[in-house]
């Protein structure tokens, strides 16, 4: 039906003094950061489900973050659903999304709620998922190159343009990877071996899951990814193999928040509740997305990584996520890594 006729009913609806669904139910504007599929699908999703026409557009976790910043004054988004927690928990903090208990809260992993609790009930846990990375097994068979297991492996000069990760500048995924090596390896250890790492990096890409999608279509041997995004190249049928490396690793807790200066607030909150629900959140499978459900009630795959079997880090989402920290920890790496040759 095109927009004229969709006029003209509207109008008549209300000339005759009746609300068309869709108009009565209104619209609102998603930003979403997770991937474009799941998306889409949580976007067509609350559509069918409450009428209310939804505005979406997909863009990586700091890149979400930095449009909501420049938008402050004139707010364009309602919610931001997805992407790594850590600059949801900056978002918070500086003011850029606003508290909403939801209805759903019981239903809800401890990790979820903490990660709420901690940010004033601005933002909330809808995922979780482990850092690590994969590769192609092709390429590195036909590269005459080790199997890696560990973080140290990578800074292996054989691997030297073969393995990719994001910038973490825009890409949540990266931010992680960034934090997770300072916390691992501690903050000067962990500048070195982001140093070391550079001379084997042959792109730092936009988006986090990009490495791998490159290493699936063999463009790229490793990729620096969450084991989730890896699991779905491999359950594609894509040559890949998921590392959760020795040392140990980090992980994220995806979130969901609402913006500050919402221009269609109740909508931003059915929305909310709406996507906290097990049965949409067991609707991550039909586009392979492995994270960990925040509600217990969802379903998951025995695809997914196994978070209690992985070597996990304390990760110190307050430090991480604040925005001090993370503000630093970025100037630090556009200073003193990425600049370097290769
Ligand atoms: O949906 C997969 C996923 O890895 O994407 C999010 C990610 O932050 C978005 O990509 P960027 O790294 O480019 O920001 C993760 O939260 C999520 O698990």
């Amino acid at each position: 039906m095109n927009a004229r006729i969709w006029t003209w009913l509207g109008a008549g609806a209300l000339a005759m003094g009746i609300a068309a669904p869709a108009l009565a139910a209104g619209k609102m504007t998603l930003y979403c950061s997770a991937q474009e599929d799941w998306c889409q699908l949580m976007a067509r999703g609350f559509e069918k489900a409450s009428g209310v026409k939804v505005n979406m557009t997909r863009k990586s976790s700091g890149e979400t973050f930095a449009q909501i910043r420049a938008e402050a004054r004139n707010p364009k988004g309602d919610v931001w659903w997805g992407g790594t927690g850590d600059p949801h928990l900056q978002a918070a903090e500086e003011g850029m999304s606003v508290a909403y208990v939801t209805s759903v809260r019981g239903e809800l992993q401890d990790w979820a709620i903490s990660q709420a609790k901690s940010a004033g009930d601005r933002t909330i846990g809808i995922y979780s998922g482990a850092l690590g990375y994969g590769y192609n097994e092709t390429l590195l068979k036909q590269n005459n190159l080790p199997v890696p297991a560990c973080w140290k492996d990578l800074l292996k000069p054989e691997y030297k343009g073969h393995v990719q990760m994001a910038n973490p500048n825009s890409s949540g995924t990266a931010y992680t990877t960034l934090a997770t090596i300072v916390q691992l390896f501690g903050e000067a250890d962990g500048f070195d071996f982001m140093k070391g790492l550079h001379k084997n990096i042959n792109q730092y890409t936009k988006s986090g899951s990009a490495p791998i999608k490159a290493a699936a279509r063999g463009e790229n041997t490793i990729g620096i990814v969450f084991m989730h995004d890896a699991v779905k190249q491999a359950v594609s049928g894509f040559p890949i193999k998921v590392v959760a490396p020795c040392e140990g690793t980090g992980y994220e807790i995806g979130s969901m928040s609402i913006i500050k200066g919402a221009r269609n607030l109740e909508n931003a909150k059915k929305f909310y509740d709406w996507a906290l629900g097990a049965e949409v959140q067991s609707r991550a499978l039909e586009v392979k997305a492995y994270q960990v459900p925040s509600n217990t009630g969802a379903k998951t795959s025995p695809k997914a990584p196994d978070l209690s079997s992985i070597k996990l880090i304390d990760y110190d989402f307050k430090t991480y996520g604040s925005s001090a920290e993370r503000k630093r920890l970025l100037k630090k790496w556009d200073d003193e890594v990425s600049n370097l040759p290769r």
